[in-house]
């Protein structure tokens, strides 16, 4: 049968000549009195509205030419019917295993349209169907062929999916079984071995490990026959990369039968010995680890294939946070850095396979964050397969205390992706769904989900007992037949197999698992445990003054470059004349100084001619949220968009700026999976004000700070993050800083706060230098909002032409005579800026020298040491900051200063303890600043 099943036309279709006359004489009367109509059809008119004269000719025409007279009533019934079938099947489908959910068929039973089987049998079933299968002749015949497909093993939710070529696609696949396996009696039985693979694993390690938590894949064993049809389907459609994000639940027979890491590493990781040495010697497994671990279902691998790579991202315990990430890391995948302009892209390259979990998809926020990037020009992949992973119950929560929707799957419908709800315990149901999900993301590269519904064989982990909480489902579980036993019976019934040969093949496989158990005890007898000491490279930090300088000639010629627009582009009058000012620095730095934004653009162009390539996502980060960056420009009259760093010679990489969502879990999540994969250059995302990155707090935690520790992945994302108190409020003041540095340890980022627009330009430079070396971290940086275009900040060309980040400045001005300063003050980014404004050029201060720490993490001790050792007389260690004194770098910092001190007193100066983090009004924000800076700047009596 071909695919060209117009499932979808116009019931009216059917209807010429008299009889659609007679249609819309009915409708005419239905219009002015709906009881004058028979109650069907009242029903009909409301649900189809008006008759439309389209497809009066053809086959329909001809069709509708062998209703007898006066059936229409019927025939319209019997359409409605059919589209009931199509819309409302998967409400009477046999997809719970555990047949504890009743089948509802009232919309799709013959009487609730007052039709007969009579009635349909006297229609012909082309009024129904286009392609009528040769076993298909009468409606009645239809309607039970239809049943038959919506109402099988596999339930579909298409009514959803607004557009209407792929609606008409996904309903054409189904009714002509366009996916449905055909396998002979070999294919049959290599699919029966693999379930008992799959089975016998976990069964396995249940009897040698006894005890161990493993979160059991069994009652789910078809999610690994699903992947693994999407690994077929892949190879043979030159995807060159797959990437999954999933959670503990199976997660260790995904590793094994899908990434092929060896039995011997899974149960070496049981018995707690090195799995290392049972590498696969071909190179075809990666795994890293950091020196510091994680558990065995939190680790990923990545899989080097002759045809494809797999990859299954490292994950915290947080349920789906790693979903963003495996689409950033997906993005990062299909993109080409290499050359000038925006990045090119291949989304047949690679895809993410997400899978979640039945509870955590309707409960977590950051599942819909993520759909949301699936139609958006920065963040899209092409479509992604999701699968829920539903085994009706979250830990001991059922269903109905988990959500408020009918399916698990349901909040996806907004985003109007295609659903199927397939039962788990028919292998060849599953591996048609994922045939269908990835033709699908293949044919119109949109996301896709699969709710594979199967149930939990034992408790939340194996130690559980869910009698105590669930007794209704587990009573059901436990006398339910394994998915192998019920396929190896199934084979046997279809005589393919004997119930013997089915027994034997259970025992080769405990045979399998057993040879590869003996050899890590044999191979691992005088095995030491793993010993967790921090790698020497990470605790040597980054190299010192690493040099960041751009020749004078090559940051002109670049400036010139990015203020000169193409000849049928108009800037914004206004901000082209801003942005003229730029030229200052380099024809009159009288005139004007290098200031923040400028310095940025700078140092992102001088990057891409060195082959490093920028993407910067953020909210609003186009024009910057302080109206200061305008990297991308906006033609006043068309409304086209520039990006002059797109257009500077001598660029080998790309650049862009996409504003984003309003999002930040998942987005630092996408952002952070994008550096995974491409090792090339510096992916940034700037908060809109920093406080907003507390939204994105479960991401510095599990990925950003520990992931190098845990599973030895690095990174070298850039976050920036505005922050200063300027009056703004509570919120808009703090980054909440404190919560960076208290992350900090084993030089797992560096945190800076910084002071001026040439140290900017330098630790962008080094960071950019560092990115894809071992000594690559990620750079969170406290990002200024006034100090944007402040005088005391800007650059002149000299500074960007030489020298390196400065982990320290000096304030000029202040400590010219050494042995008068009695006091030595601290500060950073904004407080420093408000204290030099004070002391201008230190007429007096003689009393006191400013340090400013620009890099507070890791902290520059050793610099530090060496400036407090110039005065002699300096009997006191000042830290001044704007934030209370609970917050800020001030409990960070004070054990450094204790350490450096040597009998000098050290003093707190800024916000006493407070539970929120700044003042509500500008007048008491002004007032308190000015105690501050006063109080720091005060000589001793
Ligand atoms: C964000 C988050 N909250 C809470 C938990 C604790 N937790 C672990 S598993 C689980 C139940 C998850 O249920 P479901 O999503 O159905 O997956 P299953 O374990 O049943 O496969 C919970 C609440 C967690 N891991 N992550």
């Amino acid at each position: 049968m071909s695919n060209n099943v117009n499932a979808h036309r116009s019931p009216y279709d059917v209807f010429s000549g008299p009889n659609l006359g007679y249609v819309m004489e009915m409708y005419e009367n239905f219009k002015e009195d709906p009881e004058s109509v028979s109650p069907d059809m009242a029903e009909f008119f409301r649900y189809y509205g008006a008759p439309v004269m389209t497809g009066t000719t053809g086959a329909h025409a001809q069709a509708a030419a062998e209703v007898p007279e006066g059936d229409f009533g019927k025939v319209l019934a019997a359409y409605t019917l059919i589209d009931a079938i199509r819309n409302y099947g998967h409400l009477a489908a046999d997809i719970y295993p555990l047949k504890d959910r009743p089948r509802d068929t009232t919309r799709i039973e013959l009487s609730y349209y007052g039709l007969t089987e009579a009635d349909l049998e006297k229609m012909p079933a082309a009024l129904f169907l286009q392609e009528v299968p040769a076993t298909v002749e009468t409606g009645l015949d239809a309607v039970n062929y239809l049943k038959s497909l919506y109402t099988g093993k596999i339930a579909y939710e298409f009514g959803h999916v607004i557009d209407e070529e792929e609606r008409k696609w996904l309903l054409s696949q189904v009714e002509t079984k366009a996916y449905k396996p055909t396998f002979n009696a070999d294919e049959k039985k290599e699919l029966l071995e693999r379930l008992t693979k799959v089975e016998g694993f976990e069964k396995f390690i249940h009897r040698t490990f006894i005890g161990a938590k493993r979160f059991s894949i069994e009652g789910l064993d078809t999610l690994v026959t699903f992947l693994e049809e999407l690994v077929r389907r892949s190879e043979s459609d030159a995807v060159k990369k797959m990437l999954i994000a999933m959670a503990h639940r199976g997660r260790l027979n995904v590793l094994t039968h899908i990434l092929n890491k060896p039995y011997e590493m899974m149960f070496a990781e049981f018995a707690g010995v090195p799995p290392e040495p049972f590498l696969p010697e071909d190179g075809s497994l990666e795994v890293t680890s950091g020196w510091y671990g994680d558990v065995k279902y939190h680790m990923g691998a990545l899989y080097k294939g002759e045809a494809m790579d797999r990859f299954l991202a490292y994950n915290p315990s947080h349920l789906e946070v790693a979903n963003p990430v495996i689409a950033g890391q997906t993005r990062a995948a299909q993109e080409d850095t290499s050359q000038p302009g925006a990045p090119t892209r291949n989304e047949k390259d690679a895809y993410a396979i997400m899978i979640h979990g039945d509870a955590a998809f309707p409960g977590q926020g950051i599942v819909p964050e993520t759909f949301n990037f699936s139609r958006i020009e920065g963040y899209r992949t092409g479509g992604s397969i999701h699968v829920i992973a539903n085994n009706m119950i979250g830990f001991t929560t059922e269903f109905w205390d988990s959500r408020s929707t009918m399916y698990s799957s349901d909040p996806a419908k907004g985003f109007e992706v295609p659903v199927m709800h397939v039962n788990a315990d028919d292998p060849e149901a599953v591996i048609e769904s994922a045939a269908l999900a990835f033709e699908y993301r293949q044919k119109f590269g949109k996301d896709i989900i699969v709710d594979l519904i199967g149930y939990r064989r034992y408790g939340h982990n194996e130690m559980d007992e869910p009698l105590v909480t669930n007794p209704m489902m587990y009573h059901l579980v436990h006398k339910h037949p394994t998915v192998r036993e019920l396929y190896g019976q199934r084979l046997v019934e279809e005589g393919v197999m004997t119930a013997e040969q089915v027994e034997e093949l259970d025992e080769k496989i405990f045979k399998l698992m057993q040879a590869a158990n003996d050899r890590v005890k044999e191979e691992s007898k005088d095995a030491e445990p793993h010993v967790n000491d921090t790698p020497a490279i990470v605790l040597e930090g980054i190299e010192p003054n690493i040099e960041t300088g751009v020749e004078r000639e090559r940051l002109e010629k670049m400036n010139e470059e990015l203020l000169t627009y193409p000849e049928d582009f108009t800037v914004f009058s206004k901000l082209g004349r801003i942005l003229q000012r730029r030229e200052l620095p380099f024809t009159n730095p009288e005139k004007g100084k290098i200031d923040w934004a400028h310095a940025e653009q700078l140092a992102f162009g001088s990057m891409l001619q060195e082959g490093k390539p920028v993407r910067l996502s953020g909210e609003d980060v186009q024009r910057g949220t302080f109206a200061h960056r305008h990297l991308v420009l906006n033609d006043e009259k068309t409304g086209k968009q520039y990006t002059p760093l797109q257009h500077i010679s001598d660029a080998k990489a790309s650049i862009v700026a996409y504003n984003s969502p309003l999002t930040e879990f998942a987005l630092v999540g996408f952002e952070w999976g994008y550096t995974l994969e491409n090792k090339k250059g510096l992916t940034i995302w700037e908060a809109q004000y920093g406080d907003f990155a507390n939204m994105a707090q479960a991401m510095f935690d599990q990925f950003v700070a520990a992931s190098h520790s845990k599973w030895g992945q690095q990174s070298g994302l850039v976050l920036l993050l505005p922050h200063a108190y300027e009056g703004q409020g509570p919120e808009h003041s703090s980054a909440r800083l404190e919560r960076f540095l208290q992350l900090s340890a084993e030089n797992n980022w560096t945190v800076a706060n910084i002071s001026s627009a040439a140290n900017y330009f330098h630790v962008l430079r080094r960071q950019a230098a560092i990115v894809g070396t071992e000594q690559e971290r990620p750079l969170v940086i406290m990002s200024p909002k006034s100090l944007l275009r402040h005088p005391l900040v800007g650059a002149d060309v000299e500074d960007l032409t030489k020298g390196s980040f400065q982990t320290v400045l000096e304030q000029q001005g202040t400590g010219q005579n050494p042995e008068k300063v009695e006091k030595i003050l601290f500060a950073s980014g904004k407080m420093a800026i408000d204290l030099a404004e004070q002391v201008k050029d230190g007429e007096g201060f003689d009393h006191l020298h400013i340090v400013r720490v620009e890099q507070l993490y890791p902290f520059p001790e050793a610099r530090i040491q060496e400036i407090i050792a110039r005065f002699p007389n300096a009997k006191k260690l000042v830290w001044v900051q704007e934030e209370p004194r609970n917050m800020g770098s001030y409990s960070y910092a004070l054990p450094y200063l204790l350490d450096i001190a040597e009998g000098r007193t050290i003093e707190y100066v800024g916000r006493i303890h407070r539970a929120s983090p700044s003042e509500g009004d500008g007048a008491s924000h002004t007032k308190e600043q000015k105690r501050i800076v006063a109080d720091a700047l005060k000589k001793d009596e």
